[in-house]
Order: C-alpha cells, then structure tokens, then sequence
C-alpha cells in the first residue's frame, strides 16, 4: 500500500509540534491545588470577648490550608501549617483599651510563595461595647463614659465618671441612674405627662437602676401610681468607695427580655448645689440590641454581692425617685 508522501513543509511542522507536546509532558509544573473556603466559626460577629477569646477557623470544603494566619487588625498572632478542615489559634488582648473595636480575620495561603489567598473577617470588641461617650461639664463626678454587654441571659453595664466619688452610698458622693425604655413606646413608662421634676431626653423609660445614695436598686415604673417601685436583681455589683467606676448586672428576665431597648444614662451630683444633673447622651437616647454577644466570663464579685439589693439610703427632695410634691423642682 502506498503511503501518499506529505509535502516537506508540513512534516517539519509536524516534528516541531511533537516535540513542543514531549516538552510539556516532562514539565515539573503541578497544577496549584484551590485553597478550600474558610470561615470564622466562632466567636461570632460582633461579640465582646473577655480577657482572651479562642479563635475556630473551619474549611468549608475538602483541602488542605498549607498555612493558616491569624490577624487582629494588622498584627499576626498566629500561623498554622497544613490545617485540615478545622484549627483554632488564641488570642490575648495586651493593652487592649476597653470598649475597644478590632478585626480578626483568618487568611488561608497556597503553599506557592503566598500568591493565593482566601479569607474571612469578623469584628469584635474588649470586654465591653462602647455606648456613649460624654464631655466633662462640670469639676464634680459627672458622667463619662457609658458601655454595655449582654448575654443570653445577663445584662450588663459600666460606667465611668470623670472626677472621683469619695463615699459611693452617701449622700454628696454618687447618685446614678440608668433609664431603659423596655418597649420603645416612648408614651409608656416615665414620660412629660408624670409629675415627676424630670424627664428622660425623648425617652419613655419602663425601668431604671438606680446606684449610690439612694441604695442599688433596680426599679419599674408603675403607671397606675405614677412613681418609680423597687424591684429584686441588681447582680454582681462592682460599686466602691474613691473610685470612678461602676460595674452591675441584672437579669434580662427581670425587665420583661427585651430584644432591644433604649438607654440613657443620668447622674445627680450632690456634692454642689444638689441640682446638677448630667445626661449621656445629651439629648436623644441610645439604642442597644440584647444580641448575646458576650462570650467572655461573668464580671467579678466582690465579695457575696451576687444578687445584692438594697433599698439603704434616705430618699432626699432631690432624688431620681423624687416628685414635685416633695416641693422643689430644679427645672
Ligand atoms: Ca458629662
Ligand atoms: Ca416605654
């Protein structure tokens, strides 16, 4: 059989292109494996960590991660090699300032010198949420800075002054108060229409603590009277003497758990003219979603303070839990 002899041209091409494919085949060049997908899986977004905070990377798919870092912000905590599915790094916040916002963000990397990346990022916060932070009005103890953080079943506050209480349970030394409209309906609660000396910015507060002179207690509004009544469930009260700091709890159950609520904070300063009153915000109120992002441990007590209620201290004319009738009104 005769083989029809090809044109010399086209044989030559037909080397040149063997060869090209022998070339290829004996190439050390190994396809790059996909990175599988990552995700933070705890803690979740916005949570408010306490003193150290276990980070949990998973893959999402099959794959090796040949190197998993960790960030907060810029700064790399932690570098893992060949993660298979799921791996976790701790993080331990130094001179980390309360209240304070951070990204943490997981970044898987290919093998081949860091050309390919994958990555996720959350935001968290130290200890605590910042709510308000207030302008220093006065030379006496007013109201600085104010934070939260809740649970899913605790809620809890702090709050800072500036100047500093001598005698927190006495007159003269600290009256605090923290208003919480329970069911943002600003017609319910504590509103213009009471015969009450104040008002509470645009708020309708349902329930109030109350912290200092007029003992640590967490109050309602009762409607049919017209008058703040007391309450159980101030919990884990951190409130001492010379200091300008106070920490406390309550139960969500005991103010009906909310889901979000509306806040402002108050503080009457004895020590002057008993009349100074200074708000946070100025104006307007806070809003505060009860999210229970906090992950980190229960605020110290001190001592057997756990579940302290107290109704101490001599209400005097001018008090949060004061009416017009008592016959002053500072407005
Ligand atoms: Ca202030
Ligand atoms: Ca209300």
């Amino acid at each position: 059989m005769l083989t029809p002899r090809l044109p010399i041209s086209f044989v030559l091409l037909s080397a040149a292109l063997l060869i090209g494919c022998a070339e290829e085949a004996v190439s050390p060049q190994a396809p790059i494996p996909p990175l599988p997908e990552i995700a933070i899986a705890y803690p979740p977004d916005g949570a408010v960590i306490g003193d150290s905070v276990v980070v949990w990377v998973n893959a999402l798919d099959d794959g090796v991660i040949p190197m998993l870092e960790y960030y907060v912000d810029d700064y790399l905590f932690a570098v893992h090699d060949n993660v298979l599915a799921a791996d976790s790094a701790v993080w331990h916040p130094e001179d980390a300032e309360l209240g304070s916002r951070h990204v943490l963000t997981a970044r898987a990397v290919s093998a081949d010198s860091l050309s390919f990346e994958l990555a996720d990022s959350i935001e968290i916060y130290y200890q605590w949420e910042l709510l308000a932070a207030d302008s220093n009005e006065s030379d006496g103890v007013n109201l600085k800075r104010v934070f939260a953080r809740n649970s899913d079943a605790a809620l809890e506050f702090r709050i800072e002054t500036y100047g500093t209480w001598a005698s927190a349970h006495s007159w003269g030394g600290l009256d605090c108060a923290l208003f919480w409209d329970t069911d943002l309906d600003s017609s319910t609660g504590l509103t213009v229409d009471d015969t009450i000396w104040y008002t509470v910015n645009d708020l309708g507060p349902d329930f109030a603590a109350l912290l200092g002179a007029e003992g640590d207690s967490l109050m309602y509004w009762d409607e049919g009277r017209d008058r703040w009544t007391g309450l159980a469930g101030i919990e884990a009260l951190s409130l001492t003497d010379s200091t300008d700091y106070l920490e406390f709890g309550i139960a969500i159950t005991a103010i009906g758990s909310p889901e979000e609520i509306n806040i402002v904070a108050a503080n009457l300063d004895g020590s002057a003219s008993a009349t100074l009153t200074d708000w946070a915000p100025d104006a307007g109120h806070i809003s505060y979603r009860l999210d229970g992002t906090y992950i980190g441990p229960p605020i110290p007590s001190s001592g057997e303070g756990m579940h302290r209620f107290t109704t101490s201290g001599t209400p005097r004319t001018l008090t949060w839990r004061a009416d017009r009738t008592n016959g002053r009104n500072p407005k």
